[in-house]
Order: structure tokens, then sequence, then C-alpha cells
């Protein structure tokens, strides 16, 4: 049995906007995940800026901040066995153009820079998002 970990996970301002939650929601909960947290915000600048400094030298950057900051988010800790790759691979790839039909990316956005759902990459991240978002 893989260990029991902990993940951090957000509905993205645009699968918020078309309604989308209830429907992300229940996947979640479908495959056997546990959502332990959950809160219907904005995220701040600040919290934009810590989350996606890894891409500060991008060019879709600013985009990608005032995307994140246009709207409520639905900020979740999700819990269960290897629950950062579980749910990777529920939201599928980060293009949704690549990502497989049936998966929550690949159902419910069409675009990189909204692409409905975010997830940590690793336990060290997911432990350093979730102070960021809920502490
Ligand atoms: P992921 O969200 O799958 O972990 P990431 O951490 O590399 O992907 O990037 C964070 C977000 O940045 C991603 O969800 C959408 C945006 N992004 C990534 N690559 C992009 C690109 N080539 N063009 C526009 N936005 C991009
Ligand atoms: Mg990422």
């Amino acid at each position: 049995m893989a260990a029991i970990e902990r993940t951090y996970s957000m509905i993205k301002p645009d699968a918020v906007r078309a309604r989308h939650m209830g429907e992300i929601i229940t996947r979640i909960e479908r495959s056997g995940l546990v959502i332990e947290r959950m809160e219907l915000a904005e995220v701040t600048p600040e919290q934009a800026a810590a989350n996606y400094e890894h891409l500060a030298d991008k060019p879709f950057y600013q985009e990608l901040i005032d995307f994140i900051t246009s709207g409520p988010v639905v900020k979740m800790v999700v819990s269960g066995p290897s629950a950062v790759a579980k749910m990777r691979s529920l939201m599928g790839a980060t293009d949704p153009l690549e990502a497989a039909p049936g998966t929550i990316r690949g159902d419910f956005a069409l675009n990189v820079n909204s692409n409905a759902i975010h997830g940590s990459d690793s336990p060290e991240n997911a432990l350093r998002e979730i102070e960021l978002f809920f502490e």
C-alpha cells in the first residue's frame, strides 16, 4: 500500500466561472482521495507570486498571475495513498490539448493559460503550498 500523503490542489478561476466545481469535486471524491480542507477564496498577489516563483522568467508569467487572481478559486487539501501523483493523474497534462479525455483538464479546459486545476508536483511542494494557502 502506498504511503498516505497530502497534496494541495485548487480549482482555478476559469472552472469556477464555468460552474464546474461540483463536477471536479465529485471526481476527486470518486477516486477515493479525501478532501480534508476546502475553501472558496481569491488568491492574493503575494500567494500567486510565491506559488509560481519557478516560472517568473517565462513570457507567460504576468498572464498567469493575472489569471489566477482574476476570481475565486477552490483551495483544497487532498489526502490519500500517493495523493500527489494520483491528483496529477486525475488532472491530466498541463496543456489541455495534450490532456487525455476523462481527465479534468482534458474535459474542462481548452487552453494552457486557463487549465481548470492546480495540483502540487511533489510532496515537498505540497507542504509548502498548504502552508502558503492555508496558514
Ligand atoms: P502544472 O500546472 O501542470 O504543474 P507548471 O507548474 O509547469 O504546470 O505551470 C504552472 C501553470 O503555468 C500551468 O498550469 C499553466 C501555466 N503554463 C505553463 N506552461 C505554459 C505555457 N507554455 N504557456 C502558457 N501558460 C503556461
Ligand atoms: Mg506545477
